[in-house]
């Protein structure tokens, strides 16, 4: 086999090469084909320095995740950089695309770095429920001090070169499209120089001079690192780096990974990760199968929605027609979407001129005849089925043949909507989250009809809009709103036996979720849907609005809301549930934590069994990454399917016959067989 890494002399400088596509991983040969480089280099007299680069669209974005867990071979990553370190003749790494992770720490371990200016660097590792484990905790900190690391690290978002350069974690912004020569004119400018090894760096007193920086950091990231393991381990490792020397600061971080990497928390994230890009892919949809261009949509509605939705597409350069039926609401909707951005701009998260650029995209108007040479048009009108299909009968009149139609539907029949068109095959769900140009989500909603370029269209412009797409078939409710439902049933009949509600919450709450049904509810509205006479009181919602408690807007829901909007529970509210199931027959009694916990989401795990045996899912972990992306559902664990594998889906079918709930067949056939879904 050919290795991957190969060496081109330029005089006196070794250039090595990596040529791993797709995004030059570390495995085994890339590692192995480096250190031999480097002793190729280090045997040479006629070699004074040494550039490392890669072939395509990236430097080495990590190591192999694939390898991961499996026996390790060697040479390991920590002793394939410690080689390259101790080289006294310059090593300079050349950095384009993404130096990530053990690509970002192959960077470290080399004596320079130089990269283009549209390189990011990062240490994405939390990410996988990791720390970095080839000494990124510790070279890095003693590069560029420990307060630049500790947000590299422990946060994992990579930055810009300029940014990097500007911590002193790049030595020299090259030419984006020089970078090998540059980088060889840049190495030969420090031959015969002492080699600077980050390892040997002092930078890292900042620890020491103010010994409260990290617990400051933690409080400051509390929120965001909820839950999660790596994080902390993060934190940790980075403070050895200023508190141990750098031999034991490298024991530390080993004893911290490999910790990290036998729990489940890593496992649940390397399969998110996995389950994410494997949820963009439509199996019986051809690779090579031809795009629909995209350069200009149209949006139907200027609501929360329709507005949430353009934002999306104006943010990414794409202009947005939105059509709205007056006015008013039309200058309603494009004033909050400028607001919007306007409040992002004040966050520091966008430039004025960038607000303008993605305003100056949107045309408002009142006429659907401007939506006529839209290369997709997707409605996020009011959800009903006459309504939808009166607007798909107007696009089907005036817009281009070869467009797409899509709707915003969350749980309506998108055959039956296809079917009010002559172009059934041009119609797709795309059913977004709210706050749509927020939430992560797209659930597409495959009909019957639905051509494969559309599809195929659908799936790459989630990724331009930075969604995560995965696909479902029709079905009410889709993947997602189909297993809520079965998840707020139970939360509806435990608080009908007797359960609190503020326990129902605090139960989901401790899962890891951010937030629990009631508190959902308050927080989008009691009242949505109410038919406003409070004379009919046929469950807990409707007693509640009739009781004046329509959610946080109006201060009391199913919790009272000081002026800071933090929630107590209220003794009324469980007075009128306890009136309510005592009008219906139902006797109220002592619930357990583990009894709600398991009512609640055993039965989301026996509908997503059911959804995958109708082939409404294509696949177990793309129901993870729905309700990871779309309803919060704790990374960590790995979602929902994963989730019920660690703990075992015979427990799931033992505890779903225990609390009288109805088991599927896949499932029981699942849990007797291999203990796993795909
Ligand atoms: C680490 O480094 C630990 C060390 O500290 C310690 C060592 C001791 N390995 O995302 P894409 C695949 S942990 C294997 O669609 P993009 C990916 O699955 C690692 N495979 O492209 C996909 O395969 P397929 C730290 C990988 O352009 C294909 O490449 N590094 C890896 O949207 C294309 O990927 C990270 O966490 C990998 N490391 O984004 C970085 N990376 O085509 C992880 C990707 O079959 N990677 N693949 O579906 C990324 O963030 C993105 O892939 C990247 C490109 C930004 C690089």
């Amino acid at each position: 086999m050919t290795s991957p890494i190969r060496t081109e002399r330029h005089d006196n400088v070794l250039v090595v090469i990596s040529d791993n596509p797709p995004v030059n991983a570390l495995g085994q040969a890339v590692r192995a084909g480096l250190k031999d480089a480097i002793e190729e280099a280090l045997s040479d007299d006629a070699i004074e320095a040494v550039v490392i680069r890669c072939d395509g669209r990236t430097f080495f974005a990590g190591a192999d995740i694939t390898e991961f867990g499996k026996p390790p071979v060697g040479p390991n990553l920590p002793e394939t950089l410690d080689a390259m370190e101790a080289s006294d003749k310059p090593v300079i790494a050349a950095i384009h695309g993404t130096a990530l992770g053990g690509g970002c720490e192959v960077a470290l371990a080399c004596h320079y770095r130089v990269a283009v200016p549209s390189a990011k660097l990062g240490l994405p590792e939390v990410k996988l429920g990791l720390i970095p484990g080839a000494a990124g905790t510790q070279r890095l900190p003693r590069l560029v001090g420990t307060e630049a690391a500790l947000p590299l690290v422990v946060g994992g978002n990579p930055i810009s070169a300029k940014k990097a350069q500007g911590i002193g974690l790049v030595d020299e912004i090259v030419g984006e499209d020089s970078l090998e020569a540059d980088a060889i004119a840049f190495a030969r400018s420090r031959i015969g120089q002492p080699v600077p090894r980050a390892s040997e760096g002092t930078a890292n007193e900042d620890g020491v001079r103010d010994p409260d920086l990290f617990d400051r950091f933690r409080a400051s990231q509390a929120r965001r690192i909820r839950g999660f393991d790596a994080p902390n381990a993060a934190i940790e490792a980075v403070k050895a780096a200023g508190t141990m020397s750098y031999v034991e600061g490298v024991k530390k971080e080993r004893e911290l990974f490999t910790e990290l990497m036998s729990g489940t928390q890593s496992a649940a994230m390397r399969h998110y990760f996995f389950a994410e890009r494997a949820a963009n892919k439509i199996d019986d949809v051809p690779k090579d199968t031809p795009l629909i261009p995209i350069k200009k949509v149209g949006v139907i509605g200027a609501g929360t929605m329709g507005g949430g939705i353009s934002m999306n597409f104006l943010s990414a350069g794409i202009p947005v027609t939105i059509l709205e039926m007056s006015q008013d609401a039309l200058d309603r909707g494009t004033g909050t979407m400028r607001k919007n951005y306007e409040n992002t701009a004040k966050k520091g998260r966008m430039t004025a001129d960038q607000v303008e650029q993605a305003m100056g995209l949107l045309t408002p108007t009142l006429s659907y005849d401007d939506l006529a040479d839209c290369d997709l048009v997707i409605e996020a009108v009011y959800e009903s089925m006459d309504v939808k299909k009166e607007v798909f009968g107007k696009l089907d009149e005036v817009v281009k043949q070869g467009a797409i139609l899509a709707s915003n539907t969350s749980y309506l029949d998108v055959n039956e909507i296809a079917a009010a068109t002559q172009r059934p095959g041009y119609v797709v769900g795309m059913h977004f989250f709210s706050p749509a140009n927020i939430m992560k989500l797209l659930e597409v909603v495959r009909g019957e009809k639905t051509r494969d370029d559309v599809l195929a269209t659908v799936m790459k412009l989630s990724k331009t809009i930075g969604k995560v797409a995965a696909v479902s078939g029709v079905c009410p409710g889709f993947i997602g709103n189909r297993m809520l439902s079965k998840r707020q049933e139970q939360a509806n009949a435990l608080i009908m036996e007797g359960a609190k509600y503020w326990e129902v919450d605090e139960v989901l709450l401790d899962f890891g979720f951010p937030m629990g049904p009631f508190q959902m509810a308050d927080l989008a509205g009691i009242d949505i849907g109410w038919h406003r006479d409070p004379s009919k009181v046929t469950t807990i919602r409707e007693a509640l609005c009739a009781g004046g408690r329509f959610g946080q807007k109006n201060g009391k829901g199913f919790y009272d809301y000081d002026e800071a909007r933090q929630r107590t529970p209220s003794d009324e509210v469980q007075a009128i549930i306890a009136d309510f199931a005592a009008t219906e027959g139902k006797e109220q009694r002592e619930i357990s934590k583990d009894e709600i916990r398991e009512r609640l989401l055993y039965p989301m795990v026996n509908e997503g069994a059911k959804i995958l045996e109708e082939g409404m899912a294509q696949r177990a972990s793309d129901i993870d990454v729905v309700w990871i992306n779309g309803y919060g559902w704790p990374l960590y664990t790995g979602g929902p399917m994963f989730w019920a594998q660690t703990i075992g889906l015979d427990t799931v079918v033992e505890g779903l016959e225990k609390h009288d709930l109805p088991v599927s067949n896949y499932l029981r056939e699942r849990a007797a067989g291999s203990g796993k879904f795909d």
